[in-house]
This record gives C-alpha cells, sequence and structure tokens, in this order.
C-alpha cells in the first residue's frame, strides 16, 4: 500500500475506482454501501453472539411461541431486506432460502443487478467464537428490468460476475472485494465506525505451504484425493517435505489466511452417503465469488478439472468440489484428481 492510500476508506475508493468508467450511474456505489452496511450490523451481531440469545438452534421457541432465530437467519434476513430495498437489485440467492426472493415491485422497476450470498458462512462456528464470514456475489440479470426475476435469472457462470466479496468476522472485520481490477481488502476500524483500506491489490503467492481440508473424510475420497493429501503430508514418492495443516472449518476464514499466505484450500467429492456426491460447497454462493477474488489475486480454483469461473450452474443450490488457492498447489490438486 503506497502512503496516500493510508486512511482510505471504502466509500471513498469505491467512488474513486467507478470514476474511471464513463458510464457508471453510481448503482454499483450505492450497492457497495448497502453491503459495507450489511457488514457493519452482522458483525455487531457476531460480536454479542455470547451475550445476547442469538446462538439458540432454528426449531426451538420463545416465550410467545415464535421460532427463535439463528444468527445466520438474522444475517440473512438484513442482508436480503437491506440489498432488495437499494431498489437496484431484482433478487437475492440466499443459502438460508430454498427459493430466490425477489424485491417488492416497488423496490424492482429499476433493478438491473441480482445478489448470490451466503450471509453467515462457518456458522457451525459461531458458538465456539471461531471466525465466520458472508460472502456475496453480484451479477447484472439476465431478464429484462422491469420484469419479474427468476432462478434462471442466477443461472450463470462465474465469470459474468461483475464483483465479489467476503465480510470477515474475525479478530477485525475484514470487508475484502474485486470487480476486475484487483483485490482489496478494507478493515473495520471501530473507533471510527468505518472500513479503511488495509490490502491493496493483494496477489496470492505463486507456491505455498499450507494446506486447508477436512482430513476426517479421507476414507470417503477418490483415490487421487488421498493421494494428494499424501502429498502434502510428505508421504509421496515425489515429496517427502510436509506442508502445514491449517483447517478452521470456516471457508471464508481459510480462504482469506491462504489469500494472505499462500496455500491452497481443497474439498473433495465425498461417498459420505453412499454414493458419490459434489463435496459441500455451493457454486454460485460459496465457489464462484471467492473463484473471482482468488483468479484476481492471481491464485487458480477449479472443481479439480474444471476452472470454477466457467461451470454452467443447472441448479441455484448446486453444490461443487472445490481446490483453491496457490496456482502451483491448484495445477497439483488437478494432476491427482485426473486418476480418480
Ligand atoms: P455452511 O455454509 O453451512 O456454513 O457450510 C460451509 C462450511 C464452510 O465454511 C467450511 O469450509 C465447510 O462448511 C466445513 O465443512 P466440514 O465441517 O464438513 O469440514
Ligand atoms: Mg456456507
Amino acid at each position: 500500500m503506497v502512503a496516500e492510500e493510508i486512511g482510505t476508506t471504502l466509500s471513498q475508493h469505491i467512488i474513486k475506482t467507478q470514476k474511471n468508467f464513463p458510464q457508471a450511474s453510481g448503482r454499483f456505489t450505492r450497492i457497495f454501501n448497502e453491503l459495507a452496511t450489511c457488514g457493519k450490523i452482522i458483525s455487531s451481531y457476531v460480536r454479542r453472539a455470547g451475550i445476547i440469545d442469538i446462538a439458540g438452534k432454528r426449531g426451538t421457541t420463545n416465550i410467545q411461541g415464535e421460532e427463535q432465530a439463528k444468527l445466520d437467519v438474522i444475517a440473512h434476513n438484513i442482508f436480503v431486506n437491506r440489498i432488495l430495498e437499494t431498489g437496484l437489485v431484482a433478487g437475492v440467492l440466499s443459502e438460508e432460502s430454498d427459493d430466490i426472493i425477489e424485491a417488492e415491485e416497488e423496490y424492482s422497476r429499476n433493478a438491473n443487478y441480482i445478489i448470490a450470498t451466503d450471509p453467515l458462512d462457518g456458522s457451525s462456528n459461531i458458538d465456539v467464537n471461531v471466525s465466520v464470514g458472508t460472502v456475496f456475489s453480484l451479477l447484472r440479470r439476465k431478464s429484462p428490468t422491469g420484469e419479474r426475476c427468476s432462478k434462471d435469472d442466477f443461472l450463470q457462470p462465474g465469470s459474468k460476475q461483475i464483483a465479489a466479496g467476503y465480510i470477515l468476522y474475525g479478530s477485525s472485520t475484514i470487508f475484502t472485494y474485486a470487480s476486475g481490477d484487483g483485490v482489496f481488502c478494507f478493515t473495520l476500524d471501530p473507533t471510527v465506525g468505518e472500513y479503511l483500506l488495509s490490502h491493496s491489490k493483494l496477489r496470492i503467492a505463486e507456491e505455498g505451504n499450507i494446506y486447508s481440508v477436512n482430513e476426517g473424510n479421507r476414507k470417503f475420497w477418490d483415490q487421487g484425493d488421498q493421494q494428494l493429501l499424501d502429498y502434502f503430508q510428505g508421504n509421496h514418492k515425489d515429496n517427502d517435505e510436509p506442508y502445514t495443516g491449517r483447517y478452521i472449518g470456516s471457508l471464508v476464514t481459510d480462504v482469506h489466511r491462504n489469500l494472505l499466505k499462500g496455500g491452497i484450500y481443497l474439498y473433495p467429492r465425498t461417498t459420505k452417503n453412499g454414493k458419490k456426491d459434489h463435496g459441500k460447497l455451493r457454486l454460485l454462493y460459496e465457489a464462484n465469488p471467492l473463484a473471482f477474488i482468488i483468479e484476481q489475486a492471481g491464485g487458480v480454483a477449479t472443481d479439480g478439472q474444471r476452472r470454477i469461473l466457467d461451470i454452467m450452474p443447472q441448479d441455484i443450490h448446486q453444490r461443487v468440489p472445490l481446490y483453491i488457492g496457490s496456482k502451483r498447489e491448484v495445477d497439483l490438486a488437478g494432476k491427482f484428481t485426473k486418476v480418480s
């Protein structure tokens, strides 16, 4: 970061970058301001998770017989309501809702964007004070502005994303985004209530020495994935130097660490439920936005063979195996998964 960038706020930065696009209408800036606000509000809930009664499981009821909200449902409601009320977003696809949520007619007349989100990824970690995050993917709708949007609007490959980002609620709250001109991180300064630029045009190392994976699933993996793990652990004929294992179980946090330090995160397909699945992670609001960011930082993201951003989705909640991070390790993973 150069000296004159120090102290730059997220909104200053977005306004400045949007000035480079003569056709920019200010809509992008307004959506980003709202995303930033959602992050601040969700962050304030996350920070109080042990104090206020929001860590309960869904399915329990409060004294009025109402269902108790879990923090990921709270995050979903904050995110969806605020984003749709901008009048610029025609529909939101959220991990917390089976169907897409359309904007009310009064808000959708001029809305030409759509957003896919995991409002609180890794939320099973909340009860034990481990970092979680909000992930978002911004796309242009396919259907004409003014009409009702549908699931089909969301069935676009990740390469069509206009922007993507995540808000990480860790030891500090970090807003990271990419929109075609590199990756930028802004750290929320609680003393001024603003996100301040902390990493500019972030690049991921071409090779790293961290692997992040849930090794407990090993026996359910394809042979190639098991051999890849042997490679990382130094139990392979081509490599007797072990990597470092780091797995938080919170995708945003694991990917963020590897973005800064270099390495690979993987969630391979498994046979956990008796037949081969597609792993756990969702293409549209987990894999795509993170792949967009990692690629713009110089890294790679695949499903083992295909570039994540080239996959044409068939379903809004489609799952996909994910290998994401430094180029060397993800390319290497491709060699191992090919033989499976
Ligand atoms: P979630 O969206 O329900 O939180 O699930 C996604 C999370 C990721 O953050 C994390 O990397 C992964 O699930 C962990 O899964 P596992 O517990 O199987 O290792
Ligand atoms: Mg998730």
